[in-house]
C-alpha cells in the first residue's frame, strides 16, 4: 500500500512537538549520513530538507504516516545529527538537550532506527549513542546508508564483518542507498510489521 504521508510538525523545543499517542519511529545518526535522504524516499517525497552543509538539522522533525494496511497510523522522526565537529558547543548542547528529552521522555517512542554510513561502519560517537539508547532500553534497528558508493560484489561481505564487529540491532541491518533506491521497499515493510506487533 502506498503511504499517505504529510509534515506534522517542526520543533525546537518540546512544547512543539505534537501530542503522544500515535506510535513513532525515530532516525538517528551522525550529521550527512543521509537521514534526510533516507526519510524522503521512505515517505516517497520530497518532505525533510537535504543538506550540502552538514550539521544543518537543529529540528525535531515529526512525519505522519498513513500505511493504509495493519500499521495504520504511525509518525517518522527525523532527529538533528550529532558528532559535527564544527559546531559551536551551545549548539551540541541544545542539540543533545532536545535530543534526549525526546528519546528519554516520548512514551509514543517505540524503536529508533539508527543510520550508519556503509562505507566507514560503527564510529566511536555511533557506539556511544548504541550504549546510550540501550541503557534506556530503547530498541534500536542499523540501517546502513549510502551503500551505493561500494560495489555490490563486496556489499554482503562488508554486512557480515560489521554484524561480526559488534552491533546492536533489532534485526540484520538493512542496507540502503537513498541514491540509488534500493533497500528502502524492505525498510518500509519493516517499519510497518514492527508498528502493527507494537502496542503503546
Ligand atoms: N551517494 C549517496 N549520497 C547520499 C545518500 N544519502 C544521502 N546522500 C548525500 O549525503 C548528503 C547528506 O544527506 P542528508 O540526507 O542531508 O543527511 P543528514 O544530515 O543525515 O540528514 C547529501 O549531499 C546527500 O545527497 C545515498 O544513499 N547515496
Ligand atoms: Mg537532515
Amino acid at each position: 500500500m502506498p503511504w499517505k504521508v504529510q509534515v506534522e510538525a517542526t520543533s525546537f523545543n518540546v512544547s512543539q512537538f505534537p501530542p503522544e499517542g500515535v506510535p513513532e519511529i525515530a532516525v538517528a545518526g551522525r550529521s550527512n549520513v543521509g537521514k534526510s535522504t533516507l526519510v524522503n524516499s521512505l515517505l516517497g517525497a520530497k518532505l525533510a530538507h537535504v543538506g550540502a552543509t552538514p550539521g544543518k538539522t537543529r529540528s525535531v522533525n515529526f512525519y505522519s504516516v498513513d500505511s493504509g494496511g495493519s500499521a495504520g497510523l504511525f509518525r517518522l522522526v527525523d532527529l538533528p545529527g550529532y558528532g559535527y565537529a564544527e559546531r559551536s558547543k551551545s549548539e551540541r548542547k541544545a542539540w543533545s538537550q532536545l535530543t534526549s528529552s525526546y528519546v528519554e521522555k516520548r512514551k509514543s517512542l517505540i524503536m529508533v532506527c539508527h543510520l550508519v554510513d556503509f562505507r566507514h561502519g560503527l564510529l566511536a560517537n555511533d557506539r556511544a549513542l548504541q550504549d546510550w539508547l540501550s541503557e534506556r532500553g530503547k530498541p534500536v534497528m542499523v540501517l546502513f546508508t549510502k551503500a551505493d558508493k561500494i560495489s555490490k560484489g563486496k556489499r554482503r561481505e562488508i554486512l557480515q564483518q560489521y554484524v561480526r564487529d559488534g552491533l546492536k540491532s533489532l534485526d540484520v541491518p538493512i542496507v540502503t542507498s537513498g541514491e540509488e533506491r534500493f533497500g528502502i521497499a524492505e525498510v518500509r515493510i519493516f517499519l510497518e510489521t514492527h508498528v502493527a506487533q507494537t502496542c503503546i
